[in-house]
Protein backbone atom coordinates (compact mmCIF):
# COMPACT_ATOMS: atom_id res chain seq x y z
CA UNK A 1 0.00 0.00 0.00
CA UNK A 2 1.46 3.40 -0.65
CA UNK A 3 0.13 5.65 2.31
CA UNK A 4 1.62 9.30 1.55
CA UNK A 5 -0.30 11.16 3.98
CA UNK A 6 -2.24 11.25 7.27
CA UNK A 7 -4.02 13.98 8.22
CA UNK A 8 -5.92 14.44 11.91
CA UNK A 9 -9.05 16.63 12.69
CA UNK A 10 -10.16 17.47 16.10
CA UNK A 11 -14.16 17.75 16.35
CA UNK A 12 -16.14 18.29 19.07
CA UNK A 13 -19.60 17.07 18.81
CA UNK A 14 -22.51 17.55 20.94
CA UNK A 15 -24.39 14.67 22.50
CA UNK A 16 -28.46 15.41 22.31
CA UNK A 17 -27.99 14.77 25.98
CA UNK A 18 -25.41 13.92 29.16
CA UNK A 19 -23.86 10.47 28.72
CA UNK A 20 -23.44 9.42 32.84
CA UNK A 21 -21.76 6.15 33.87
CA UNK A 22 -20.51 5.12 36.85
CA UNK A 23 -17.53 6.73 36.34
CA UNK A 24 -18.52 9.94 34.83
CA UNK A 25 -20.64 11.99 32.77
CA UNK A 26 -19.78 13.49 29.48
CA UNK A 27 -21.87 15.77 27.38
CA UNK A 28 -20.20 16.08 24.31
CA UNK A 29 -17.84 13.63 21.57
CA UNK A 30 -14.06 15.01 21.45
CA UNK A 31 -12.79 13.29 18.63
CA UNK A 32 -10.08 12.92 16.46
CA UNK A 33 -10.64 12.14 13.04
CA UNK A 34 -8.04 9.85 10.47
CA UNK A 35 -7.61 9.96 7.69
CA UNK A 36 -5.39 7.94 5.40
CA UNK A 37 -4.36 9.17 1.76
CA UNK A 38 -2.94 6.81 -1.19
CA UNK A 39 -3.02 8.42 -4.68
CA UNK A 40 -6.67 8.68 -5.56
CA UNK A 41 -8.15 7.27 -2.44
CA UNK A 42 -8.63 8.19 1.49
CA UNK A 43 -9.64 5.84 4.47
CA UNK A 44 -11.32 7.24 7.50
CA UNK A 45 -11.37 6.41 11.08
CA UNK A 46 -11.96 8.03 14.41
CA UNK A 47 -10.75 7.53 17.76
CA UNK A 48 -13.03 6.71 20.70
CA UNK A 49 -11.06 7.98 24.11
CA UNK A 50 -12.86 9.88 26.12
CA UNK A 51 -11.44 13.49 27.35
CA UNK A 52 -10.43 12.20 30.33
CA UNK A 53 -8.47 9.00 31.46
CA UNK A 54 -11.77 7.69 33.34
CA UNK A 55 -12.44 4.69 31.30
CA UNK A 56 -8.95 3.49 30.28
CA UNK A 57 -6.07 5.60 30.79
CA UNK A 58 -6.04 7.06 27.29
CA UNK A 59 -7.95 10.27 26.18
CA UNK A 60 -8.44 12.50 23.36
CA UNK A 61 -4.93 14.66 24.17
CA UNK A 62 -2.50 11.48 24.53
CA UNK A 63 -4.02 9.46 21.13
CA UNK A 64 -3.21 13.12 19.22
CA UNK A 65 0.72 13.07 20.83
CA UNK A 66 0.90 9.33 20.13
CA UNK A 67 -0.14 9.35 16.35
CA UNK A 68 2.03 12.74 15.95
CA UNK A 69 4.68 11.94 17.44
CA UNK A 70 5.48 7.73 16.77
CA UNK A 71 2.58 5.98 15.23
CA UNK A 72 1.93 8.03 12.00
CA UNK A 73 5.61 9.14 11.35
CA UNK A 74 6.64 5.40 11.95
CA UNK A 75 3.57 4.51 8.86
CA UNK A 76 5.00 6.87 6.95
CA UNK A 77 8.37 6.14 7.63
CA UNK A 78 8.75 2.33 7.45
CA UNK A 79 5.23 1.77 4.89
CA UNK A 80 3.17 -1.60 4.96
CA UNK A 81 2.06 -4.09 2.48
CA UNK A 82 -1.21 -4.97 4.15
CA UNK A 83 -3.19 -3.78 7.21
CA UNK A 84 -2.01 -6.37 9.62
CA UNK A 85 1.34 -4.87 9.10
CA UNK A 86 -0.01 -2.23 11.25
CA UNK A 87 -0.24 -3.97 14.61
CA UNK A 88 2.39 -5.51 13.68
CA UNK A 89 4.52 -2.51 13.50
CA UNK A 90 3.56 -0.58 16.25
CA UNK A 91 3.28 -4.13 19.01
CA UNK A 92 6.73 -3.16 20.65
CA UNK A 93 4.98 -0.02 21.76
CA UNK A 94 2.79 -0.34 24.72
CA UNK A 95 -0.86 -0.39 25.19
CA UNK A 96 -2.58 3.66 23.54
CA UNK A 97 -4.58 0.99 21.85
CA UNK A 98 -7.01 3.62 20.93
CA UNK A 99 -4.15 5.21 19.28
CA UNK A 100 -2.97 2.24 17.37
CA UNK A 101 -6.25 1.70 16.23
CA UNK A 102 -7.49 4.98 15.18
CA UNK A 103 -4.59 4.74 12.71
CA UNK A 104 -5.00 1.16 11.99
CA UNK A 105 -8.64 1.91 11.17
CA UNK A 106 -8.00 4.02 8.77
CA UNK A 107 -5.35 2.14 6.98
CA UNK A 108 -8.48 -0.65 6.60
CA UNK A 109 -10.85 1.58 4.96
CA UNK A 110 -7.99 2.82 2.50
CA UNK A 111 -7.41 -1.03 1.33
CA UNK A 112 -10.81 -2.06 1.31
CA UNK A 113 -11.48 0.88 -0.89
CA UNK A 114 -8.58 0.35 -3.06
CA UNK A 115 -9.71 -3.42 -3.31
CA UNK A 116 -13.24 -1.95 -4.18
CA UNK A 117 -14.75 -4.23 -1.68
CA UNK A 118 -16.62 -3.66 1.76
CA UNK A 119 -14.90 -3.31 4.99
CA UNK A 120 -17.30 -6.06 6.46
CA UNK A 121 -16.16 -8.70 3.70
CA UNK A 122 -11.91 -8.22 3.41
CA UNK A 123 -12.61 -8.35 7.19
CA UNK A 124 -14.68 -11.76 7.05
CA UNK A 125 -17.81 -11.01 7.88
CA UNK A 126 -20.72 -12.67 6.11
CA UNK A 127 -23.78 -10.97 7.88
CA UNK A 128 -25.73 -8.60 5.78
CA UNK A 129 -27.42 -7.22 8.61
CA UNK A 130 -26.59 -6.82 12.46
CA UNK A 131 -29.08 -7.15 14.77
CA UNK A 132 -28.54 -3.96 18.01
CA UNK A 133 -29.21 -2.62 20.82
CA UNK A 134 -28.46 0.30 23.12
CA UNK A 135 -26.63 1.96 25.78
CA UNK A 136 -28.73 3.96 28.60
CA UNK A 137 -27.10 5.73 30.76
CA UNK A 138 -27.89 6.60 34.78
CA UNK A 139 -30.49 8.97 35.08
CA UNK A 140 -31.93 10.80 37.28
CA UNK A 141 -35.06 9.14 38.16
CA UNK A 142 -36.70 5.66 37.66
CA UNK A 143 -39.43 7.71 35.74
CA UNK A 144 -36.75 9.08 32.94
CA UNK A 145 -35.27 5.73 32.89
CA UNK A 146 -38.38 4.09 32.19
CA UNK A 147 -39.71 6.52 29.89
CA UNK A 148 -36.43 5.72 28.05
CA UNK A 149 -36.40 2.19 27.82
CA UNK A 150 -40.06 2.40 26.78
CA UNK A 151 -38.99 4.60 23.79
CA UNK A 152 -35.84 2.53 22.73
CA UNK A 153 -38.37 -0.58 22.51
CA UNK A 154 -40.55 1.06 20.45
CA UNK A 155 -37.67 1.38 18.12
CA UNK A 156 -37.44 -2.28 18.30
CA UNK A 157 -33.80 -2.25 20.03
CA UNK A 158 -33.06 -6.38 20.59
CA UNK A 159 -30.54 -5.43 23.71
CA UNK A 160 -31.37 -3.13 26.36
CA UNK A 161 -28.41 -2.34 28.35
CA UNK A 162 -28.61 -0.25 31.84
CA UNK A 163 -25.67 1.33 33.29
CA UNK A 164 -25.59 0.63 36.73
CA UNK A 165 -23.50 2.04 40.30
CA UNK A 166 -24.10 1.50 43.84
CA UNK A 167 -26.79 3.04 45.04
CA UNK A 168 -28.15 2.83 41.44
CA UNK A 169 -28.47 -1.09 40.78
CA UNK A 170 -31.39 -3.25 42.00
CA UNK A 171 -34.68 -0.64 41.66
CA UNK A 172 -33.57 0.45 38.10
CA UNK A 173 -33.02 -3.09 36.75
CA UNK A 174 -36.21 -4.24 38.99
CA UNK A 175 -38.33 -1.45 37.83
CA UNK A 176 -37.64 -2.69 34.28
CA UNK A 177 -38.46 -5.86 34.89
CA UNK A 178 -42.13 -4.82 36.66
CA UNK A 179 -42.88 -2.29 34.03
CA UNK A 180 -41.42 -4.08 30.76
CA UNK A 181 -41.91 -7.81 31.71
CA UNK A 182 -39.33 -10.97 31.96
CA UNK A 183 -38.92 -11.35 28.29
CA UNK A 184 -37.35 -7.84 27.32
CA UNK A 185 -33.66 -8.34 26.60
CA UNK A 186 -32.10 -6.62 29.27
CA UNK A 187 -28.45 -6.28 30.73
CA UNK A 188 -26.42 -4.45 33.29
CA UNK A 189 -23.01 -2.59 32.58
CA UNK A 190 -21.60 -1.26 36.21
CA UNK A 191 -18.33 0.14 34.65
CA UNK A 192 -16.31 -1.84 37.19
CA UNK A 193 -18.07 0.18 40.01
CA UNK A 194 -18.10 -2.80 42.86
CA UNK A 195 -15.77 -4.93 44.67
CA UNK A 196 -15.85 -8.77 45.98
CA UNK A 197 -17.62 -7.00 49.33
CA UNK A 198 -20.64 -6.29 47.16
CA UNK A 199 -20.59 -10.22 46.29
CA UNK A 200 -24.38 -10.53 48.07
CA UNK A 201 -25.51 -7.36 46.09
CA UNK A 202 -23.93 -8.69 42.75
CA UNK A 203 -25.47 -12.53 43.44
CA UNK A 204 -29.32 -10.42 43.80
CA UNK A 205 -29.00 -9.30 39.91
CA UNK A 206 -29.73 -13.33 39.28
CA UNK A 207 -33.39 -13.19 40.23
CA UNK A 208 -33.38 -10.77 37.00
CA UNK A 209 -32.92 -13.18 33.91
CA UNK A 210 -30.42 -11.21 32.60
CA UNK A 211 -29.05 -11.91 29.45
CA UNK A 212 -25.11 -10.97 31.33
CA UNK A 213 -23.82 -8.33 34.10
CA UNK A 214 -20.88 -6.47 31.97
CA UNK A 215 -17.72 -5.78 34.28
CA UNK A 216 -18.41 -5.66 37.40
CA UNK A 217 -15.27 -5.86 39.45
CA UNK A 218 -11.90 -3.83 38.75
CA UNK A 219 -10.82 -2.55 35.19
CA UNK A 220 -7.79 -4.50 35.73
CA UNK A 221 -8.93 -7.71 37.35
CA UNK A 222 -9.98 -11.32 35.87
CA UNK A 223 -8.98 -13.27 39.44
CA UNK A 224 -11.99 -11.86 41.36
CA UNK A 225 -14.09 -11.60 38.28
CA UNK A 226 -13.32 -15.67 37.81
CA UNK A 227 -14.59 -15.66 41.54
CA UNK A 228 -17.96 -13.44 40.70
CA UNK A 229 -18.79 -16.45 37.90
CA UNK A 230 -18.26 -19.03 39.73
CA UNK A 231 -20.90 -18.01 42.52
CA UNK A 232 -23.39 -16.29 40.36
CA UNK A 233 -25.77 -17.55 37.32
CA UNK A 234 -25.96 -14.39 35.35
CA UNK A 235 -23.09 -14.43 32.83
CA UNK A 236 -20.27 -11.61 32.94
CA UNK A 237 -18.86 -10.37 30.21
CA UNK A 238 -15.71 -8.79 30.24
CA UNK A 239 -15.27 -5.48 28.92
CA UNK A 240 -12.19 -2.99 30.66
CA UNK A 241 -10.06 -5.89 31.43
CA UNK A 242 -9.60 -7.52 27.92
CA UNK A 243 -7.15 -5.67 25.81
CA UNK A 244 -6.03 -8.82 23.40
CA UNK A 245 -6.64 -11.83 22.17
CA UNK A 246 -4.37 -13.26 25.19
CA UNK A 247 -6.49 -11.19 27.76
CA UNK A 248 -9.21 -13.02 26.89
CA UNK A 249 -7.25 -16.16 26.57
CA UNK A 250 -6.26 -16.32 30.09
CA UNK A 251 -9.88 -14.79 31.16
CA UNK A 252 -11.81 -17.68 29.48
CA UNK A 253 -9.15 -20.54 30.63
CA UNK A 254 -9.83 -19.25 34.30
CA UNK A 255 -13.55 -18.76 33.95
CA UNK A 256 -13.89 -15.22 34.61
CA UNK A 257 -16.64 -14.59 31.86
CA UNK A 258 -19.16 -16.20 29.34
CA UNK A 259 -19.13 -13.38 27.13
CA UNK A 260 -16.78 -11.06 25.87
CA UNK A 261 -17.38 -7.04 24.53
CA UNK A 262 -15.32 -6.57 21.99
CA UNK A 263 -14.32 -2.54 21.11
CA UNK A 264 -12.46 -1.96 17.95
CA UNK A 265 -10.50 0.99 20.07
CA UNK A 266 -9.97 -1.26 23.16
CA UNK A 267 -8.09 -3.71 21.62
CA UNK A 268 -5.29 -2.20 19.37
CA UNK A 269 -7.36 -2.36 16.11
CA UNK A 270 -9.51 -4.37 13.66
CA UNK A 271 -7.07 -7.42 13.23
CA UNK A 272 -6.78 -7.68 17.30
CA UNK A 273 -10.53 -7.84 17.12
CA UNK A 274 -10.59 -10.51 14.46
CA UNK A 275 -7.75 -12.47 15.90
CA UNK A 276 -9.89 -12.14 19.50
CA UNK A 277 -12.90 -12.86 17.30
CA UNK A 278 -12.24 -15.91 16.51
CA UNK A 279 -10.45 -17.10 19.52
CA UNK A 280 -13.78 -16.58 21.17
CA UNK A 281 -15.53 -18.52 18.85
CA UNK A 282 -13.19 -21.43 19.14
CA UNK A 283 -14.17 -21.58 22.90
CA UNK A 284 -17.58 -21.31 22.50
CA UNK A 285 -17.74 -17.38 23.68
CA UNK A 286 -20.25 -15.37 22.08
CA UNK A 287 -18.70 -11.29 21.79
CA UNK A 288 -20.79 -8.47 20.68
CA UNK A 289 -19.62 -4.72 19.74
CA UNK A 290 -19.15 -2.79 22.01
CA UNK A 291 -19.52 1.01 21.58
CA UNK A 292 -17.72 4.50 22.69
CA UNK A 293 -20.73 6.42 21.92
CA UNK A 294 -18.93 6.81 18.22
CA UNK A 295 -19.75 9.34 15.93
CA UNK A 296 -20.77 7.87 12.20
CA UNK A 297 -17.41 6.98 11.37
CA UNK A 298 -16.47 4.93 14.42
CA UNK A 299 -19.97 3.48 14.07
CA UNK A 300 -19.81 2.57 10.36
CA UNK A 301 -16.50 0.48 11.83
CA UNK A 302 -18.14 -0.85 14.56
CA UNK A 303 -21.11 -1.98 11.92
CA UNK A 304 -18.48 -3.70 9.66
CA UNK A 305 -16.47 -6.22 12.28
CA UNK A 306 -19.87 -6.73 13.88
CA UNK A 307 -20.47 -8.67 10.43
CA UNK A 308 -18.53 -11.62 11.70
CA UNK A 309 -19.93 -14.96 12.69
CA UNK A 310 -19.54 -14.81 16.04
CA UNK A 311 -20.81 -11.23 17.31
CA UNK A 312 -24.42 -13.40 17.60
CA UNK A 313 -25.08 -10.95 20.55
CA UNK A 314 -27.21 -7.92 19.45
CA UNK A 315 -23.85 -4.98 20.15
CA UNK A 316 -24.47 -1.29 21.45
CA UNK A 317 -23.90 0.27 17.69
CA UNK A 318 -27.52 2.24 17.54
CA UNK A 319 -28.51 4.79 15.26
CA UNK A 320 -26.88 7.71 14.66
CA UNK A 321 -29.87 9.74 15.74
CA UNK A 322 -29.60 8.12 19.67
CA UNK A 323 -27.02 10.00 20.33
CA UNK A 324 -26.77 13.10 17.75
CA UNK A 325 -28.40 15.69 16.09
CA UNK A 326 -26.61 15.28 12.86
CA UNK A 327 -23.74 13.00 12.15
CA UNK A 328 -20.40 13.08 10.17
CA UNK A 329 -21.48 10.85 7.54
CA UNK A 330 -24.01 10.57 4.72
CA UNK A 331 -26.69 9.47 5.21
CA UNK A 332 -26.53 8.82 9.22
CA UNK A 333 -26.66 5.14 10.43
CA UNK A 334 -30.85 4.45 10.76
CA UNK A 335 -32.34 1.32 11.50
CA UNK A 336 -32.99 -0.52 8.06
CA UNK A 337 -36.01 -2.50 10.05
CA UNK A 338 -36.66 -2.36 14.46
CA UNK A 339 -33.62 -3.27 16.35
CA UNK A 340 -31.32 -4.31 12.79
CA UNK A 341 -28.84 -2.28 10.68
CA UNK A 342 -27.76 -2.97 7.03
CA UNK A 343 -24.18 -3.74 6.37
CA UNK A 344 -23.34 -1.28 3.48
CA UNK A 345 -22.21 -2.96 0.29
CA UNK A 346 -20.41 0.17 -0.60
CA UNK A 347 -16.56 -0.25 -0.79
CA UNK A 348 -14.99 0.65 2.27
CA UNK A 349 -16.55 2.00 5.51
CA UNK A 350 -19.77 2.56 3.14
CA UNK A 351 -20.69 5.43 3.83
CA UNK A 352 -19.84 9.26 2.58
CA UNK A 353 -18.03 11.60 4.55
CA UNK A 354 -19.88 14.88 5.60
CA UNK A 355 -16.37 17.24 5.66
CA UNK A 356 -18.75 20.20 5.87
CA UNK A 357 -19.94 19.29 9.19
CA UNK A 358 -15.98 18.22 10.30
CA UNK A 359 -15.04 21.25 9.01
CA UNK A 360 -17.13 23.32 10.93
CA UNK A 361 -16.70 21.67 14.29
CA UNK A 362 -12.79 21.07 14.23
CA UNK A 363 -10.96 22.57 16.58
CA UNK A 364 -7.30 21.38 15.53
CA UNK A 365 -6.22 20.42 12.49
CA UNK A 366 -2.86 18.80 11.17
CA UNK A 367 -1.41 16.82 7.86
CA UNK A 368 1.55 14.62 7.94
CA UNK A 369 3.44 13.74 4.60
CA UNK A 370 5.84 11.30 3.45
CA UNK A 371 9.34 12.62 3.20
CA UNK A 372 8.46 15.19 5.70
CA UNK A 373 8.21 13.98 9.18
CA UNK A 374 11.02 11.75 10.41
CA UNK A 375 10.64 8.87 13.63
CA UNK A 376 12.68 9.50 16.22
O1 LIG B 1 -18.73 0.57 29.12
O2 LIG B 1 -19.64 0.12 27.29
C1 LIG B 1 -19.18 0.95 28.06
C2 LIG B 1 -19.71 4.47 26.67
C3 LIG B 1 -18.52 5.06 27.03
C4 LIG B 1 -17.58 4.33 27.72
C5 LIG B 1 -17.84 3.01 28.07
C6 LIG B 1 -19.03 2.41 27.71
C7 LIG B 1 -20.00 3.17 27.03
C8 LIG B 1 -21.31 2.65 26.66
C9 LIG B 1 -22.02 3.30 25.50
O3 LIG B 1 -21.89 1.79 27.27
C10 LIG B 1 -22.09 2.42 24.32
C11 LIG B 1 -22.54 3.18 23.09
O4 LIG B 1 -23.72 3.39 22.93
O5 LIG B 1 -21.68 3.59 22.29
MG1 LIG C 1 -18.95 -1.52 29.22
Amino acid sequence: MDINQIALQRIKLPLKSPFETSFGKVTEKDIIIVKAFSDDKVGFAESVAMPYPIYNEETTGTVWHMLEKYLIPQLLDKGIQEPKDVSEMFSYIRRNNMAKAALEMAVWDLYSKLKGQPLSAVLGGKRSEIEVGVSIGIEDSIETLLNRVEGFLENGYKKIKVKIKPGWDLEPVEAIRKKFGDQIPLMADANSAYSLNDKQLLKELDQFNLMMVEQPLAHDDIIDHAKLQAEMKTPICLDESIHSAEDARKAIEINACKIINIKVGRVGGLTEAIKMHDLCEENNIPVWCGGMLEAGIGRAHNIAIASLSNFSIPGDTSASSRYFDEDIILPEVTLSKPGIITVPEQPGIGFDINQELIDKLTVNEQVYKRDTVTFY
